[in-house]
């Protein structure tokens, strides 16, 4: 088999699109490799970066609230996760539905097989009276086969600070688009990163050990590997940016020199000129006016903001 024949072309026409572009830039999905996804486990553990512990205080302190909620004038629920990941912080909220007798049954919702297969392996040994049904879909058409049989409400669940990775207007549509397939009463429970310290959020995305420095790195390591690439690592520098009148944090990859690089598998070359950069990630920081927008122009409302002791971050509840 010829490198050409084993490469993944969803990843092959991202990266050529990307990197032809006037202004270069690579996805950031391309980020989750097996490495990757072992780089974003160590990022959520070092101490700037705050954002996984305040979501895991909320759902801690507020748990008995959030369920009081939503289950409050309705007989059962389906909650539907998007992007569950390992599901730590889920497992706060699902072992005190179940323990609190919630009627309710838990769909997560994965394009990746092997996610959904681990993160049921762990909830059925965690919580086994969970009611869990993977759901082995795109998120929308995942909503779409829902709605076909249910007969109590659904509330998503998007959180993690997630839709901070989509570039803002991007992250109107895509709340537009679940609003659209949800019924009146319906919910959405969505994690926020809230606008801070400018300080604090450029050391969130430039920790001292240099695990996020790896983690971006790593992106070019991909295509090495993958696209039979010849990206020299140390040629090249991580660079985060945060703007504080947009509430924007952008990270970049900056070429240090004027270079080439080829991409064997994709017969592509490219040329960097000294100090061109590029961009790689977005992640959005969010004031309740940016939320009230989204909100509202999704035609949901916001029922309820759950922060975290410091206000970094918010659990919002929209409702339909
Ligand atoms: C997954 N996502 C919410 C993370 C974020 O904060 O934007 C990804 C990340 N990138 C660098 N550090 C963390």
């Amino acid at each position: 088999m010829t490198t050409t024949e084993k490469i993944n072309f969803s990843v092959a026409d991202a990266v050529k699109e990307g990197l032809t572009q006037k202004e270069k830039s690579l996805p950031s999905w391309l980020f989750y490799n097996k490495e990757g996804d072992r780089l974003f486990q160590e990022i959520m553990k070092m101490p700037e970066y705050y954002l996984t512990n305040c979501e895991y205080d909320i759902f801690q302190k507020y748990k008995n609230e959030i369920l009081s909620l939503i289950s409050a004038d309705v007989e059962g629920f389906n909650l539907i996760e998007f992007g569950a990941g390992d599901g730590l912080k889920t497992e706060i909220l699902l072992k005190h539905f179940v323990d609190q007798k919630a009627t309710f049954n838990y769909k997560p919702v994965d394009i990746s097989k092997n996610v959904l297969n681990l993160l049921q392996q762990r909830m059925q040994k965690s919580i086994p009276d969970l009611d869990i049904e993977p759901i082995n879909k795109e998120y929308f058409s995942a909503l779409d086969a829902l709605n076909e049989a249910r007969k109590n409400p659904m509330v998503v669940l998007f959180m993690g600070g997630n839709i901070g990775n989509f570039e803002l207007k991007n992250a109107h549509s895509f709340v537009n688009q679940i609003a659209e397939k949800l019924r009146t009463g319906d919910r959405i429970i969505m994690g926020f990163d809230m606008k801070k310290d400018p300080e604090m959020i450029r050391s969130a995305y430039n920790d001292a050990q240099g695990i996020t420095r790896q983690f971006n790195m790593n992106l070019l390591t991909r295509l090495n590997n993958e696209l039979d690439a010849n990206f020299d690592l140390e040629q090249f520098k991580h660079y985060p940016s945060y703007d504080p009148q947009t509430g924007t944090t952008k990270s970049f990859l900056i070429s240090q020199k004027k270079q080439t690089v080829h991409l064997k598998a994709i017969d592509t070359t490219i040329h960097f000129k000294a100090w061109e950069h590029i961009h790689v990630e977005v992640s959005q920081k969010f004031d309740e006016d940016m939320i009230e927008n989204i909100a509202t122009e999704a035609g949901l409302k916001v029922e309820k903001y759950f922060y975290d002791e410091k206000e970094y971050f918010a659990d919002v509840v929209m409702r339909k």
